[in-house]
């Protein structure tokens, strides 16, 4: 077994469309699913270009499904190349995350008994992020055939039924390459995709089909059996949001790699652009890989969180940031949520500060609709949006199909799932916290530190019994309990962005006294203002037992029923599709870590004996089967400061293999970024137990059984730092 590949050894329709998700490719820019060449009915092949949005009638806005460059169809003597037809005498496919190719091998007898060999390999460039490529080889095994190829660039693809792009015009440069210009049908975003389809083999005879809908090279000719006729498609990509000209830039780039001089020894095309790509892997998995010793499963599926982490990321544009399903699928329409601070972000901040800034910079850019969102709830300062996508506003949809039940249900989560705005807030301290980029700090950070302590400033409410500030009507990170009062980690948070707040402002009035005066004015932080903050900080309501620690989730969160879920342990599905939307909302069961979130996220905060009350308390009563596959391997940050390593293992596992494994059943939907964000911490907060303070990082390891050695590398103030554990033999 390799510990740098993804292996599938048999070819399952019933599996399709996970392993389409599990199997996609991308570098960032674009993300490509892992729809077979040949297609098959019920596939969900999708190309998904980084912040290319179309309009929906629910829930705004979508990544359009661009259409597909993978086609690539085969006949042999007049029949056409399909597992699910003849049969198949071997199969494999691998992903190699190492380069980041996607390669299948099949031997092939067709219903008439012709024996075929097919290598076919893809990837998309990490070096040129406009780029993807295919090298499809056919070899005849037994007996001469002739063979057909239409390698197409294929518009009937949809968002499932919804078709966003349409075609503008089409043409071809001799027979060297097709060119297909399409757009978005409401928000005209241009796409240009070019093609070029060749092969060395002079015998095969090739011809050009213009099609609006599906321009295609036709390759026809004799092999011989034994030979075999290898081809290659190169597709470059350009859209109007690039800041060229697409149509001229993608003929003009095509061409170029097309024409370029090859050095002796350097093999094809797709030799040497898939050389220049997998030399990029390797950059990033220098700074990114986690080697863990004495557990195969472990060390490939934390593999696997990494590469999905760098395939989902756009690089080097501050307009987009990561979606929920990054660009590996439909669900959550490409919409970006708290995942991304919370969950991935501290991956990038430790290993790719760079890319970190870029993803901070996207939110700092988008302050305007969040102010606007504060200020059309009467509120004060910025309230970032829960759903978010190219402008700013809320983007969350006000109803969906319960993927469960299919009940039409209403989404409260744009209006009250508040905790978004703070965990924006504390990405940007993280951020500071861990890279000391001052500079960041003074000219965006602080805005935003600011700005989000206002909002949480004027939306506490000061109530004239309790003596106290309070959030009422809120939904917390645990979604399945709805117009909750005073939740945890919401009032916690906000206190602590207040505080971050009041210290940004000393801080920048210190070390750049026009930048804070500059702040102060044009935010109106006038001292009536800047004192009442600090009476929010002071008398925020925070649900918590002074002598136990223990902390109450939301008001009246105790006096919920207790759920027997002994009841329950053959189920398949959450509790809350079990008792209904209602039914949970009475009883103390959690949809995903809520104070146990509040505990990790402010690490620092708690001592080990709140740690331990609270972990007591809420691990049990937590679905971390079906509830939210964001937050089991988040656990494990907690469950190794606890010291209960078997429970830090499982939920690792259960985070890790969530895609590879479809654990939760929804993985054609996309891959479940947040919880290959939550993966990486399990491994470096969790087992490693890396934490930095005053006296810089310092290390505490968890060892799982098994588990010999545990390594990685990070960024801390700018200077490379390694960690290279070894279990001390017992
Ligand atoms: O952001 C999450 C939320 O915490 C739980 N439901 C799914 C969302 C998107 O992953």
């Amino acid at each position: 077994m390799s510990l740098w590949q993804i292996c599938e050894d048999a070819f399952d329709p019933k599996k399709l469309n996970t392993q389409e998700t599990v199997f996609t490719i991308g570098n960032g820019y674009f993300g490509t699913r892992g729809a077979f060449e040949e297609g098959y009915s019920g596939s969900e092949p999708a190309t998904l270009i980084e912040g290319v949005f179309d309009n929906i009638p629910i829930g705004k806005e979508e990544l359009a499904n661009a259409p597909d460059w993978l086609s690539i169809k085969l006949f042999v003597n007049g029949e056409r190349f399909r597992l699910d037809r003849g049969k198949i005498l071997a199969y494999e496919r691998i992903l190699d995350m190492q380069t980041g190719v996607l390669s299948r091998t099949v031997s092939w007898e067709s219903p008439t008994g012709i024996a075929l060999r097919l290598k076919i390999e893809r990837f998309a460039s990490l070096a040129d992020q406009h780029v993807g490529m295919i090298r499809y080889a056919v070899t005849s095994e037994g007996q001469d055939a002739d063979l057909e190829l239409w390698a197409t660039l294929n518009t009937a693809v949809g968002n499932y039924e919804v078709l966003h792009f349409e075609p503008v015009d089409q043409s071809h440069m001799d027979d060297t390459l097709h060119w297909l210009q399409t757009e978005t049908r409401h928000s005209k975003v241009q796409l240009v995709q070019t093609m070029s389809f060749v092969t060395q083999r002079q015998d095969f005879h090739k011809a050009i089909l213009d099609s609006d809908i599906a321009p295609s090279f036709h390759l026809k000719g004799r092999l011989a059996a034994g030979d075999t006729l290898t081809t290659e498609k190169l597709v470059v990509m350009y859209t109007s949001r690039d800041g060229v000209e697409p149509r001229a830039t993608a003929i003009e780039r095509h061409l170029a790699l097309l024409n370029e001089a090859a050095p002796e020894g350097s093999g094809s095309l797709y030799d040497r652009l898939l050389a220049r790509s997998a030399e990029a892997w390797q950059d990033y998995w220098r700074a990114s890989d986690i080697i863990i010793e004495g557990d195969d499963e472990a060390q490939c599926a934390v593999r696997y969180s990494i590469y999905q982490l760098r395939i989902s990321a756009p690089v080097g544009d501050k307009r987009y940031s990561i979606a929920a399903k990054g660009l590996t699928g439909f669900g959550y329409h490409g919409h970006i949520f708290h995942d991304t601070e919370i969950f991935m972000l501290p991956f990038f901040i430790y290993t790719h500060p760079q890319v970190a800034r870029d993803l901070l910079l996207y939110r700092y850019n988008l302050l305007p609709g969040a102010r606007a969102k504060a200020a059309s709830n009467g509120y004060e300062g910025a309230q970032y949006p829960w759903e978010s996508t190219l402008d700013g506003d809320e983007a969350t949809p006000e109803a969906i199909i319960h993927p469960e039940s299919g009940e039409i249900i209403p989404v409260l989560n744009g209006h009250i799932e508040l905790h978004i705005t703070s965990s924006i807030a504390y990405a940007f301290w993280r951020y500071w916290h861990v890279t000391g980029d001052d500079e960041f700090m003074r000219d965006y950070g602080a805005e935003v530190l600011l700005s989000t302590a206002a909002f949480w400033a004027s939306r506490a409410e000061q109530h004239p019994e309790h003596n106290d500030y309070e959030i009422n009507g809120v939904i917390g990170p645990d979604e399945w309990h709805e117009h909750v009062n005073n939740n945890a980690f919401t009032n916690s948070m906000a206190r602590w962005n207040i505080q971050a707040g009041l210290d940004a402002l000393a801080w920048i009035k210190q070390t750049a006294p026009r930048k804070g005066q500059e702040l102060t004015q044009r935010l109106r932080l006038d001292e009536q203002h800047l004192q009442h903050w600090q009476d929010v900080v002071a008398r925020m309501r925070i649900p918590q037992d002074t002598e136990t620690g223990l902390l109450e989730q939301f008001d009246g969160f105790f006096k919920l029923e207790p759920l027997d879920q002994s009841k329950y342990k053959d189920r398949t599905t959450s509790y809350q599709a079990i008792l209904g939307m209602q039914g949970v909302q009475g009883h103390q069961i959690i949809k995903q870590a809520d104070v146990l979130m509040l505990l990790t996220v402010l690490n620092s905060h708690f001592d080990l004996a709140t740690k331990r009350t609270n972990w007591d308390y809420y691990y049990p009563i937590t679905d971390h089967n079906y509830g939210s596959s964001l937050t089991p391997a988040l656990h494990t940050i907690l469950a190794c400061e606890v010291g209960d390593i078997e429970a830090a293992y499982q939920l690792f596992m259960k985070g890790a293999l969530v895609d590879l494994q479809n654990l939760r059943g929804n993985s054609p939907e996309g891959i479940h970024d947040a919880c290959a964000g939550a993966v990486w911490q399990a491994v470096v907060f969790g087992f490693a137990g890396l934490r930095l303070d005053e006296d810089g990082p310092s290390t505490h390891p968890s060892w799982p059984d098994n588990w010999t050695r545990l390594a990685f590398n990070f960024f801390h103030a700018g200077k490379p730092i390694s960690i290279d554990l070894h279990r001390p033999v017992s």
